[in-house]
């Protein structure tokens, strides 16, 4: 059913990876909210006193990550009046030294999300509990979700994980793409919307003679020289940290981030997150709003007549304030609601509406078809004569591509550990191709999802690290280190950085991501990729939420 609402024409064929104006307005908007200290951020907000939350929004997009962010920008542009609820905060605040995001290597309470201790992914060094700190419990950028056998890191706050990644932006072999998501259009994906999210992020290359000369990237060259060793090629690799600035981080003109170690906390310059791309832009429509710190707990349908939604549905959302007590709990109501909380979030909130009955109807497949994208880390240790330098950028540029091998098919993105001395490590994140799914069951004690997936489910991915790897080891007579994961481990097979599906495209959606035998319900996130996308999935899920929005916006809106 159309809203009625004539759609804001803007071609953005011609944004570049440069702030436009309208994102500038946007950005603009972000950063004022932040200094009054605002949870509810719009166009208007740097003028006016914060306003009560709205009872009522034409269109809600829950989270506010890669899927997100394309839905708020599509709605806007369609002249759809659209609230963003996000749980976590703005981050474009500066602490007390002057930084909005705080050191990796000293991390202080914006690290994580309410801890009394980080939980980083590299947990000792030289077998010692060095990396951890103790922290005060606070709404940090990085969460890590604990499921028994598997752990998951996601980020937290307006721009979900784009504010804690490595910002490698790689689209799929298209090969792969059509295995894994049969039903997709390849040729509109490739020739449409991988090229449009590509543009929207900011996507941009390093510099190949800098990289060859800087010592900022000698770890990456040296893993390079090892994998040729053993026959092994590699690729650049696209990324939305601006390598211009980069190299003016180099060259000790600017402030650095990437060179200053930040990553997994949050990065204070150079990366192109959303909330300076696709949410500025949708901010700058003048049709969007975003909440912070609220965090929707539950859905059921407006029309307590029907289960399917044909009137709305109405969200409990609770206020959190920065201790991440609950300060009240609304209930708003929307004509059209769209769930971008990532893998985990927009399947724990469909999981619970269908086991709690406030959607009985919704699809068997919710919850379904979860993978961690084949995700190891390994790493290897170095003869002393290879050094890999005491200078990393933590922005990975080089990948080792076997993803062709026909038994063990790898690629591994060659990553920084940036220490600030010689460790003689190379470490790698491999994403290999696993063929086990896990699921998710509510469990009703603890009103919560549960990750079913166990250790063993890891196999396929460690037997293909462990021969690629064991490879390179080979051909360069070096050995793998024992000590960085803990319990004297090779292979990291217990967390990943890659939740993928639990509301799979065209099983628990339909082709588009609407929920099955419910009007007005959309899944637009991480959620709909089944599990593996061979590569580091931001990329595809922002095409994917392009292609879908564009056919929503037709047909279920303006249509
Ligand atoms: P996501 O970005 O996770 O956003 C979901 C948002 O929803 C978050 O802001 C949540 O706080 C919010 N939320 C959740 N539940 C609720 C609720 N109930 N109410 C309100 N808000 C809620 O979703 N990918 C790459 O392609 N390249 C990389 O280099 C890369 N590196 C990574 C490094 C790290 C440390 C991590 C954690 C991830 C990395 N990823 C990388 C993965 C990538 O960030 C991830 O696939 C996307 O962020 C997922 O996008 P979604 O839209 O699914």
């Amino acid at each position: 059913m159309a809203l009625g609402i004539r759609p804001v024409l803007v071609d953005d064929q011609h944004m570049t990876p440069h702030l436009t104006r309208r994102q500038l307005m946007g950005a603009a908007a972000l950063q004022t909210a932040a200094v009054l200290g605002f949870t509810r951020v719009g166009l208007s907000s740097a003028h006016a006193v914060e306003p009560p939350a709205a009872p009522h929004a034409p269109a809600v997009v829950i989270g506010s990550g890669y899927g997100a962010a394309v839905a708020a920008l599509r709605l806007g542009l369609a002249g759809v009046p659209t609230l963003v609820l996000e749980m976590g905060r703005l981050w474009d605040t500066a602490g007390p030294d002057g930084k909005v995001f705080c050191p990796t290597i000293t991390p202080d309470r914006r690290s994580m999300w309410f801890r009394t201790r980080t939980e980083a992914p590299l947990s000792t060094f030289l077998w010692l509990d060095v990396v951890n700190r103790r922290i005060d419990p606070y709404p940090g950028v990085l969460d890590r979700v604990n499921y028994g056998d598997m752990s998951v890191y996601v980020g937290r706050g307006v721009g979900g994980g784009s504010l804690v990644n490595g910002g490698m932006a790689v689209t799929p072999p298209r090969p792969y793409f059509s295995e894994v998501l049969p039903g997709v259009d390849a040729e509109a994906m490739y020739g449409t919307y991988f090229p449009r999210a590509r543009r929207m992020l900011g996507v941009n290359e390093v510099d190949r003679s800098w990289f060859e000369s800087t010592p900022w990237y000698r770890f990456s060259r040296v893993s390079r020289t090892h994998a040729a060793r053993a026959g092994l090629g590699t690729v650049f690799v696209p990324n939305v940290y601006d390598f211009d600035y980069m190299r003016r981080e180099a060259a000790g003109e600017v402030p650095r981030s990437a060179l200053a170690g930040e990553v997994i906390y949050g990065n204070n310059h150079g990366k192109r997150s959303l909330d300076r791309t696709y949410l500025a832009a949708a901010l700058a429509t003048g049709r969007v709003t975003v909440e912070t710190m609220s965090r929707v707990r539950a859905l059921r349908p407006a029309n307590t007549g029907g289960t399917g939604g044909a009137g709305g549905y109405v969200l409990t959302v609770e206020r959190l304030d920065l201790s991440g007590r609950v300060t009240a709990v609304d209930e708003i109501t929307t004509g059209r609601l769209f769930l971008g909380a990532g893998s985990l979030g927009t399947t724990e909130l469909l999981l619970r509406a269908r086991e709690t009955g406030a959607l009985p109807d919704l699809d068997p497949e919710v919850g379904r078809g979860w993978g961690h994208n084949g995700n190891v880390m390994t790493a290897r240790a170095n003869h002393l004569w290879d050094t890999v330098g005491a200078q990393q950028s933590t922005m990975p540029v080089l990948g080792i591509d076997d993803w062709n091998n026909p038994t063990h098919p790898v690629f591994a993105e060659i990553a920084p550990l940036p220490m600030g001395l010689e460790h003689w490590i190379s470490l790698y994140l491999a994403i290999t191709k696993n063929p086990e799914r896990g699921h998710f069951t509510y469990d009703a004690a603890t009103d919560s999802a549960r990750l079913r997936w166990t250790r063993d489910q890891n196999e396929p991915s460690v037997a293909a690290a462990r021969s690629l790897f064991d490879r390179i080891n080979r051909a360069n007579g070096t050995i793998h280190r024992y000590d960085l994961f803990g319990g004297n481990r090779k292979f990291a097979d217990d967390f990943t950085y890659h939740p993928l599906g639990g509301c799979v495209l065209g099983r628990a959606t339909d082709g588009y991501g609407r929920a099955k035998g419910h009007p007005g319900l959309y899944v637009v996130d991480g959620s709909l990729v089944p599990g593996s996308i061979g590569v580091n999935p931001f990329v595809t899920i922002t095409a994917l939420a392009e292609r879908n929005m564009e056919r929503i916006v037709q047909e279920d809106i303006l249509g």
